[in-house]
């Protein structure tokens, strides 16, 4: 089938067979409403109780399959991904409505994790520790936590799937996995890509359709011996209560209301591309996006006037047009929900610049970007994640101000600084509440071999990606050896 075209009907894929069950969603692409991406099948809760029962039976023998097996698949899954980067980048940018750039880059990236990963499976390294007795060894081994469900939201449809996925699969756990309602063909093309790689059947189950009907076995079975999950606050809040009583293991990424502070001494370009990137790239939908710009006052109406001309000069148009500088909204909902934040924002007493509707070609969910402007740390655009492409700007006094104002939130995922002191920079790095701190970068934007994860209402549980991840999808075992 020709993915940048043609209307696939893809099964969920149980134990390794393709399985169709009773009902099919269309996959709608957010720029061209008229084109319909293809039908995925739609979840019952006794196809999720089949895939975690065909996870449950393969996980004896993926718990003890080598590392070798275990990272020739990664790796030869990850280098299929990367071959197709720009068929599967197309994919995504029609599915979700980020442009072809951005989607290809997601698509690479994926790649990279799955590669990543494979590695790690063959560094699983454990301890050698004296014991406090004589004659007595001690060793300390990681092995699989177990069956694990994957939540993925539809931002970023094949990156953060693969970034869950593969470290479950490098330390030998066995996976169902839920991708987002909106965007079922990049997982589905994962998991096959993973199937075709050599994983042996039921080890990666694809269940596709609504969380809200399916979640409950995803999460409430006492088989599941590990959650992993990012979304929204309320449904992670949700799936928290859901596993507790079963003791559950749960990692959850969830919301951010990002800071992005700009100081008087700051490089007014740099600043200005900071922002922007951070504010704007993928339509704004991101946990990391830079949402609370907070600018000193000497340099406040300069970044403002510039700002809004960049924003201005934005191309906003189909996520697959050349030269799209910002692709759509991702559905009618979340537009809704951009738009009743830039009604709130002005109510309350913000000026809103741009966040007009735009009109194309075709009928898609465009929004132009916007700035509000005259905010307060109290107003609900600055409380609240409105995941779109809205910044609000805050004027503030000094650092010491703009610390303050960064810090007052309840999330803590990813913040940010624009200056040229080293010295404000680097109390910035260590007073920022958040779990990821950027100095003149984007807040968004990370690496794959670091750890990903944030403080407060945006994290729980142990960090993700990189080294790192190993901590969640393992469980340590000590063990004392008298020769
Ligand atoms: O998120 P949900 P949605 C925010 C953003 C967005 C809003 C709603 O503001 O507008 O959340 O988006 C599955 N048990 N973010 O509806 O509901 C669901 O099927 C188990 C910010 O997409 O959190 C999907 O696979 N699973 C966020 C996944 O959870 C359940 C990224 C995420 O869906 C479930 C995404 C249940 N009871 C949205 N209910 C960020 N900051 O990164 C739903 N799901």
């Amino acid at each position: 089938m020709n993915l940048s075209t043609g209307s696939a009907r893809r099964s969920h894929i149980i134990g390794g067979k393709d399985v169709s069950g009773d009902a099919w969603t269309p996959n709608i692409n957010p720029s061209d409403t008229s084109d319909v991406v293809g039908e995925y099948a739609h979840a019952s809760e006794a196809d999720a109780a089949a895939a975690v029962e065909a996870a449950c039976a393969a996980l004896p023998r993926w718990a003890l399959a080598t590392p070798q097996e275990r990272a020739d698949v990664l790796d030869r899954a990850g280098s299929e991904v990367i071959a197709r980067a720009d068929e599967l980048g197309d994919l995504l940018a029609r599915e979700e409505g980020k442009t072809l750039p951005e989607a290809r880059g997601e698509v690479i990236r994926a790649g990279q994790i799955l590669k990543f990963h494979g590695g790690q499976a063959l560094r699983n390294a454990g301890e050698i520790i004296d014991s406090v007795r004589p004659g007595l060894e001690v060793t300390v081994t990681r092995e699989p936590l177990g069956v694990v469900s994957v939540i993925t939201p539809w931002n970023f449809p094949i990156a953060i799937p693969a970034w869950k996925i593969a470290p479950a699969l490098a330390y030998g756990n066995t996976v169902v996995f839920k991708p987002a309602e909106l965007v079922p063909g990049s997982a589905w093309e994962l998991a096959d890509t993973l199937r075709r790689a050599g994983l042996p059947e039921g080890v990666l189950n694809l269940v596709m359709g609504s969380g809200r009907e399916i979640g409950s076995v995803l999460t409430g079975s006492p088989d599941i011996d590990g959650i992993t999950f990012t979304g929204s606050v309320l449904t992670g809040e949700r799936i928290l209560q859901t596993a507790t009583p079963q003791r559950t293991r749960v990692q959850l990424e969830m919301g951010g209301k990002n800071p992005l502070v700009v100081l008087d001494d700051a490089d007014l370009d740099i600043a200005v591309d900071v922002a922007l990137q951070g504010a704007f790239g993928s339509t704004g939908q991101r946990c990391t996006a830079s949402s609370r710009l907070i600018v000193t006052r000497g340099i406040h109406d300069r970044f403002v006037a510039a700002l809004s001309a960049a924003m201005r000069g934005w191309r906003v148009d189909d996520a697959r047009t050349e030269g799209t500088q910002m692709g759509p909204v991702v559905d009618a909902t979340q537009l809704a929900q951009d738009e009743h934040y830039l009604r709130t924002a002005t109510t309350e007493g913000g000026q809103v610049i741009g966040g007009e509707r735009v009109e194309r070609a075709a009928s898609g969910h465009f929004l132009a970007p916007a700035l509000v402007v005259g905010t307060d740390s109290s107003m609900t655009v600055n409380r609240e994640e409105v995941f779109g492409p809205v910044a609000s700007v805050i004027e503030v006094d000094d650092y010491d101000e703009a610390l303050a104002v960064a810090n007052d939130t309840e999330f803590g995922l990813s913040s940010g600084i624009v200056t040229s002191s080293l010295a404000a920079a680097t109390h910035f790095r260590r007073h920022s509440g958040a779990g990821m701190v950027m100095v003149n970068v984007p807040t968004a934007g990370v690496d794959y071999h670091v750890p990903f994860g944030g403080r407060r209402a945006s994290s729980f549980g142990p960090r993700e990606q990189g080294t790192y991840a190993r901590e969640f999808f393992t469980v340590a075992k000590t063990a004392y050896v008298k020769a």
